[in-house]
């Protein structure tokens, strides 16, 4: 008795592991995703954002987009050129919703506007409707593209 609701209880664990798995995948043109771990995440440099979006406004703390995509291989400021222009970021949440945004626009060499992987607003993590991750774009002025519950940010190319 005791051993099938031990049993249940584990498979149970299972099931909502990975929504709760805090991981977040990233996967380059090469289609190998890598996992960052949250602690992994909170050790990249981290910068701050101010927005005011739709009336959703606060103070984000994230880490740059161009900064996760760099360690999946994308070329930044002028090796950025030629087929890479077709290059496009698929940021993805926990719900299906996704945003695209084109590997040029992420890069701080190429437009001055942020583009951040938020963990923090106003000083605290993320709610977990909202993280633990989500994606902020300065210059923006509706909020559809703030992808919350962010789990996976994939490069692709468009031929
Ligand atoms: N994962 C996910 N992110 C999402 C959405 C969504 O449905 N799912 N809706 C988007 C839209 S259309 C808007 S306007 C904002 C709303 O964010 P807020 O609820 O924090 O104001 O989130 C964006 N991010
Ligand atoms: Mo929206």
């Amino acid at each position: 008795m005791i051993r099938s609701v031990i049993l249940a209880a584990a498979g149970c664990l299972a099931t909502l592991a990975p929504a709760y798995a805090q991981e977040l995948e990233l996967e380059g043109l090469d289609n190998r995703p890598i996992a960052l771990t949250r602690a992994e995440f909170a050790a990249l440099p981290h910068t701050g954002l101010k927005v005011d979006i739709e009336g959703k406004t606060g103070d984000f703390d994230g880490v740059e987009l161009a900064t996760m995509l760099a360690r999946i291989g994308a070329p930044t400021g002028k090796a950025l050129r030629g087929p890479e222009l077709r290059d496009v970021v698929v940021v993805m949440g926990r719900d299906g919703y996704a945003a695209v945004l084109a590997l040029a626009e992420v890069d701080p060499m190429v437009r001055r506007e942020k583009v951040i992987v938020a963990d923090e607003l106003d000083g605290r993590p993320l709610p977990a409707i909202e993280g633990p991750y989500r994606l902020v774009v300065e210059g923006d002025q509706r909020g559809a593209r703030m992808v919350r519950m962010v789990t996976a940010i994939q490069l692709r190319r468009v031929n």
